[in-house]
């Protein structure tokens, strides 16, 4: 089964959002195996982001990344990533189609309420740099109503 980083960020939190986007992932039929509140420091968020190291808003987004508390998770099930992507929607919140997490509720990038893995091999540095202790395994393993 598939795993993907999926990040409420500061804005998220404090807007009292984490109920409903953790909602959404656990109605779809996606497992919570690794959930944390925390307040990432800069040197964290630097090797998070480090692709975007030369981007223009770099410094922008690890201000505000590290501004608050945010809730990190590991969800689990069958193409987690790519589906935890539409979950989420576009990026750019003014591009993300209503019924999405961001076309429900963002309106500018910079705010844009949540993170998550762009594909697996980002996904699992992700949930090695977020989560080194490893994450949570179900002993009942994979539910027959959500999978055929
Ligand atoms: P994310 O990692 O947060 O899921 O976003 P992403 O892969 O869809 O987008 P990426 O290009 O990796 O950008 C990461 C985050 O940087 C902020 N951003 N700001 N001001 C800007 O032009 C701008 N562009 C990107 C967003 O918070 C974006 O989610």
């Amino acid at each position: 089964m598939e795993q993907t980083y999926i990040m409420i960020k500061p804005d998220g939190v404090q807007r009292g959002l984490v109920g409903e986007i953790i909602g959404r992932f656990e109605k779809r039929g996606y497992q919570l195996v690794a959930l944390k509140l925390t307040t990432p420091s800069r040197e964290h968020l630097e090797k998070h982001y480090a692709d975007l190291a030369g981007k223009g808003f770099f410094k922008g987004l690890i201000n505000y990344m590290a501004s608050g508390p945010v809730v990190a998770m590991v969800w689990e099930g069958k193409d987690a990533v790519k589906t935890g992507r539409t979950i989420l929607g576009a990026t750019n919140p003014l591009a993300s189609a209503p019924g999405t997490i961001r076309g429900d509720y963002a309106i500018d990038v910079g705010r844009n309420v949540c993170h998550g893995s762009d594909a697996v091999e980002s996904a699992q540095k992700e949930i090695a740099l977020w989560f080194p202790e490893g994450v949570q395994q179900y002993s009942k393993g994979i539910n027959s109503w959500i999978y055929e």
